[in-house]
């Protein structure tokens, strides 16, 4: 029995048999502030009262010979740290919030229900495949030269498109540079999140007219626009809801613990959506956190729940649930979806140098659309047509895709000095004449090597 395939409270179900919607749970289900789906509370150890009498010191004990002429021992680490890539497969405990297994068996779980219709549950199929696609014709395209770096999402299409489809459209997205599958969710163009990656633009985008913010790589930072995001639609007494995606190597950011700190005291509506993909670059995900990353959100006062992060239908329910409750005045929520990155970093890493091989075949098992084309199958959810369909659909994002990035137009040179300052700036202006006479200087060595020919 594996965690992956089973919620210890869950039964097994077939899709449309019943069960009340995420969203009418979402005033009790999440837990009250400073509770989380854990079982965190009775694990934790008191600490002994101030004043209790301290154990003796160990400097009064007399060292052995052998302690004398040991080197020095790594004790600096209360806890031994493991080896890089170990545990990046490790348990994702009990708590995980599951409602279609690996294998694609439908399960219940008692604080999250969903009920979706077969043609909603082929809607989520096909977004995550033709976001699968479009992610893999971006990589294709920066080992042709056509962009300078991507970063894929391969094996998270479930925690994007599941999160990307429990929002509204007056809700606020905040993502980092990998959130491809909500952007499709939002309704923006592929082709124009690849401006930046082929540095033609800065983000290529109107966030306004999606409420998709633009890509954000100072990692982390995009939490704190966030906050303040929501506290500002808390203050204009609108009921939207504001989204933040951070990876597990952004939770040690400070930004993001500022973010959950203010976000508590003035109960903003915002939910902070971590996806844990187990590795920041090469660092593992143990060496950001000795509690599981949800468990954070309890010592700032609110609630934070562990879903299984290949599992659409499950990370759909969770973020209901999370927005559902930000809107209706609730505050923050932290959902920590647990999923696998199952491709490098970027197009510049090679994850071979710090990773075992055999990790990415254990998470290709778990692949969040496999799982969903098993339970359609299955269940005579979809049939052959429809699957042919999706292929066809994807060739063509495929060859669009292609299209648009070779027909890209080039920015003006001299654009890189615009909208640095809104109202212009003396070296701004210096620095723009000196890069223009330094093009011009170009021009006189083409034209005299053109004499000379
Ligand atoms: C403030 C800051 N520090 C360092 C970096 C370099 N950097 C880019 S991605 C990355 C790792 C991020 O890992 P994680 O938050 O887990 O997100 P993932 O890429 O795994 O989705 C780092 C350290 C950065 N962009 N910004
Ligand atoms: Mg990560």
């Amino acid at each position: 029995m594996t965690v992956e395939s089973t919620a210890a409270r869950s039964t097994s179900r077939r899709s449309g048999t019943g069960g009340k919607r995420a969203t009418k749970k979402a005033a009790s289900a999440p837990g009250d502030a400073g509770s989380t789906t854990g079982t965190t509370a009775k694990t934790a150890k008191r600490s002994k009262p101030a004043g209790s009498k301290p154990a003796k010191a160990a400097k009064t004990a007399k060292p052995t010979k052998a302690a004398k002429t040991a080197q020095p021992a790594r004790t600096a680490r209360s806890a031994k740290p493991r080896a890089a890539g170990q545990g990046a497969n490790g348990s994702a405990g009990p708590e995980l919030v599951q409602l279609l297994t690996p294998e694609g068996e439908r399960v219940e779980h008692p604080d999250y229900a969903i009920d979706l219709s077969a043609e909603e549950l082929r809607g989520l199929y096909r977004d995550m495949v033709l976001t699968r696609r479009f992610d893999s014709e971006a990589t294709s395209l920066q080992r042709q030269g056509e962009l300078g770096l991507w970063a894929s999402l391969l094996g998270q299409e479930a925690a994007q498109i599941g999160s990307g489809r429990a929002l509204r459209d007056d809700d606020y997205v905040f993502p980092t540079y990998r959130e491809h599958g909500v952007a499709w969710c939002r309704g923006v163009d592929p082709t124009k999140l690849l401006g930046m990656f082929r540095g033609v633009n800065n983000g290529g985008w109107d966030p306004t007219t999606n409420n998709f913010h633009l890509y954000t790589i100072v990692i982390g930072s995009q939490a704190l626009h966030a906050t303040g995001y929501a506290m500002g639609v808390s203050l204009d007494g609108a009921d939207s809801a504001v989204i933040a995606y951070f990876g597990d190597g952004a939770s040690s950011q400070g930004d993001v613990a500022e973010a959950f700190t203010f976000s508590a005291v003035y109960n903003a509506p915002v939910v902070f959506f971590c996806q844990n993909n187990q590795w920041a670059i090469s660092e593992p995900a143990e060496r950001q956190s000795r509690v599981p990353i949800y468990q954070r959100a309890a010592g700032f006062g609110f609630p934070g729940v562990r879903v299984d992060g290949n599992d659409v239908l499950a990370c759909l329910a969770v973020t209901r649930a999370a927005v559902e409750r930000a809107r209706s005045g609730q505050g923050p929520m932290l959902v920590e979806a647990f999923t696998y990155r199952m491709g490098a970093h970027t197009t510049s890493d090679d994850p071979t140098r710090y990773r075992r091989d055999e990790e990415r075949a254990e998470w290709e098992a778990k692949d969040p659309i496999a799982r969903l084309r098993a339970y359609l199958e299955k269940d005579g959810l979809a049939d052959d047509a429809f699957f042919a369909s999706i292929d066809e659909e994807s060739e063509a994002m495929g060859k669009h895709v292609r299209e648009a990035i070779r027909t890209m137009p080039d920015p003006d040179t001299m654009a890189i000095f615009e909208n640095v300052y809104a109202d212009g700036h003396a070296l701004v202006d210096e620095e723009r004449a000196q890069f223009a006479e330094y093009l011009a200087s170009f021009a006189d060595s083409a034209e005299s090597a053109g004499e000379g020919r």
